[in-house]
């Protein structure tokens, strides 16, 4: 059976295309979801695809990919990067490859947005990609899992 690269989006992500396109671009999550599909059928890998604006269902969500012996999960949680002690907690609490995804490049926006607390827990981070880093993430994920002996 395929082994499954998590995609867990966080808050406000649902409204990606309809403001600020100068800064997220104009795809649709329904388009990343797409996007994401199709960089996993390369790799002959499932997606399960989230989106929550709570905290703790994104926590439960890094539970369930830790249970389950994802292949990875490819984490674009939003502002919550910038807060969550309980995410990054989580994260580096399961054996899970995990890749950070912004769409924007952090750095180059506001001081705030500079700290990740994911980062440090994290196996790389992606930003400034646009939505391709979605995919660019699930190709490093793949080559993981390809080198990884069991
Ligand atoms: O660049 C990214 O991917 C961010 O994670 C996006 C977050 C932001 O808080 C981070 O600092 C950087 C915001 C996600 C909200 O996305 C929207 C998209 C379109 C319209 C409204 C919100």
């Amino acid at each position: 059976m395929a082994k499954t690269v998590y995609v867990l989006n966080g808050p406000n992500l649902n409204l990606l295309g309809t403001r600020e396109p100068e800064t997220y671009g104009r795809a649709t999550l329904a388009d990343v979801e797409k996007l994401c599909r199709k960089a996993a059928d390369r790799h002959k890998l499932a997606i399960d695809f989230r989106q929550s604006n709570h905290e703790g269902e994104i926590v439960d969500a890094i539970h369930q990919a830790g249970a389950e012996k994802a292949a990875g999960i490819v984490v674009s949680a939003g502002a919550f990067t910038h807060t969550s002690i309980a995410i990054r907690d989580a994260i580096a609490a399961v054996e899970v490859p995990v890749v950070e995804v912004h769409i924007s490049n952090i750095f180059a926006r506001e001081r705030f947005r500079h700290r990740s607390h994911i980062a440090p827990v994290a196996k790389a981070t992606l930003c400034g990609f646009g939505v391709a880093g979605y995919a660019l993430a699930i190709d490093g994920l793949a080559g993981l899992t390809a080198r990884r002996k069991v």
